[in-house]
């Protein structure tokens, strides 16, 4: 089936559709879809074993049939897919049969946050999709487990009846980023003193951050179901404030940068277990590991930094390339030069647009020699002095020493000397 097919039927609920289109995001495959917030995104986090499957069990069968309700759960032993063996697996199981309800279990794939792309991108499908709420469950276990903060609207955490000790340990973590605190299983004895606990900390961390900061805390069972309703009721009130407030699409914002930078580090993590020959140069140490690191980004120095070409009408060249769906940045004028100058960026390289400045300017003449077209490529090298050694060594000759440009140092190799090339040699100035 068509993509297309598939999003039309996920755009009316259908659960196979779902989960099909939710395969193809983790194959990869971007779904051409355009947000508009719609769901109220809430993500439970807390250590393992505190209860949350069984507070989202609780949570689901206590909203109402009529709507449509998501679970993602980042939690390796859900019991929702047959992960663990606890006894009630069998009855949350049963959640999955219910129309509205679609649970989907997600591979962490060792990634920090305990997200991960195809999640977060899967969160674009289900708000598409018209879902009221999506759950996303994530084990929070320490410090960096808190991706979650950037894509949901409300944050529960659960804190289960701990020893004061282990409630320390919680707080450096997961116990900065909830907007709800929860002392679950406050069906036990122990559950007192941690609600105590969590209103002094939470007393205390509004002192510090100040009022914007009003973090709640609730008791709730999700094996008795206590203080679901309760829950529920703040939630939706929540997530009505946050609507009217415009804060929906502060999340959103959040949530595309977080899918960005989880693709990247997917990309990236590919790319390396792919360089077995870049591996094996870092390993004899033919290489630094950052070149290595900068190689596997497609900069492996030298690299081709833009072509540069001659035009008599900037802004009309400009308007081509713009045409062809290309981005151009600039103009900008370079006296020094007698150039005004325009980039069009390609994937890992630009085309330098060169209107002259007069006609007394060396483009103005290259363009009255030989009319307009291929003015010169530029080379970007990593270390200019060094090159030009090299370049002096081969017996090529050099314009001159080497002057500061808008991006950073350059010179050139004259043509006559290179097979009627003109090399531009650039160093760019990078931030350390
Ligand atoms: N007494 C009690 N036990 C609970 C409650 N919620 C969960 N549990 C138990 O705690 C264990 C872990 O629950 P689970 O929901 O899987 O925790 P998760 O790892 O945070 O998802 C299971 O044995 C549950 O039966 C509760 O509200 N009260
Ligand atoms: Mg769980």
């Amino acid at each position: 089936m068509e993509v297309s097919e598939l999003l039309s039927r996920a755009r009316n609920w259908d659960k196979q559709a779902i989960a099909k289109l939710i395969s193809l995001i983790e194959d990869g495959v971007e779904l051409p879809i355009s947000v508009e917030r719609r769901s109220h995104i809430i993500g439970i986090t807390g250590p393992p074993g505190s209860g949350k499957s069984t507070l989202i069990y609780a949570l689901v069968r206590k909203l109402p049939a009529n709507k449509r309700i998501a679970v993602i759960t980042l939690d390796p032993s859900s019991p929702f897919t047959g992960g663990s063996f606890m006894g009630n697996r069998i009855r949350m199981q049963e959640l999955t049969t219910k129309p509205n309800v679609y649970i989907r279990s997600m591979a962490t794939r060792g990634n920090r946050g305990g997200l991960n792309y195809a999640a977060v991108a899967s969160l674009d499908l289900l708000e598409y999709a018209g879902a009221d709420y999506i759950i996303i469950e994530t084990v929070g276990a320490g410090q960096t487990d808190t991706d979650v903060k950037y894509v949901a609207d409300t944050i529960l955490v659960l804190v289960p009846p701990l020893s004061g000790d282990e409630i320390q340990a919680l707080k450096s973590g997961i116990m900065e980023i909830g907007d709800i605190y929860l002392v679950s299983k406050s069906d036990t004895q122990a559950s007192e003193s941690v609600y105590n606990d969590l209103m002094a900390m939470v007393d205390i961390m509004r002192e510090i951050k100040g009022d914007e900061w009003k973090p709640m805390v609730l008791r709730v069972s999700g094996l008795y179901g206590y203080g679901v309703d309760e829950l529920i009721r703040v939630l939706d009130e929540r997530f009505a404030e946050l609507r009217s407030r415009g804060k929906l699409n502060e999340t959103l914002k959040t949530r595309r940068l977080l899918e960005w930078r989880l693709y990247a580090y997917e990309l990236l993590n590919k790319a390396i277990e792919r360089s077995k020959e870049l591996s094996e140069r870092v390993a004899n140490g033919e290489l630094t590991p950052a070149k290595a690191a900068l190689a596997l980004l497609g900069n492996e120095m030298p690299r081709l930094d833009h072509v540069a070409v001659a035009v008599k009408n900037l802004d009309e060249a400009a308007e081509k390339f713009r045409k062809l769906g290309l981005r151009v940045s600039g103009p900008i004028t370079i006296e020094s030069q007698g150039v005004r100058v325009m980039m069009v960026h390609l994937g890992n390289t630009r085309i330098e647009l060169l209107e002259p400045l007069g006609p007394e300017t060396t483009v103005a003449k290259f363009i009255e020699r030989r009319g307009e077209g291929i003015h010169h490529i530029a080379l970007e090298v990593d270390d200019l002095g060094k090159f030009m050694e090299m370049a002096r060594n081969a017996g090529l000759t050099l314009t001159g020493e080497p002057t500061r440009g808008a991006e950073g140092v350059v010179t050139f190799i004259h043509p006559k000397s290179l097979n009627g090339m003109l090399l531009e040699l650039v160093e760019h100035v990078r931030e350390s």
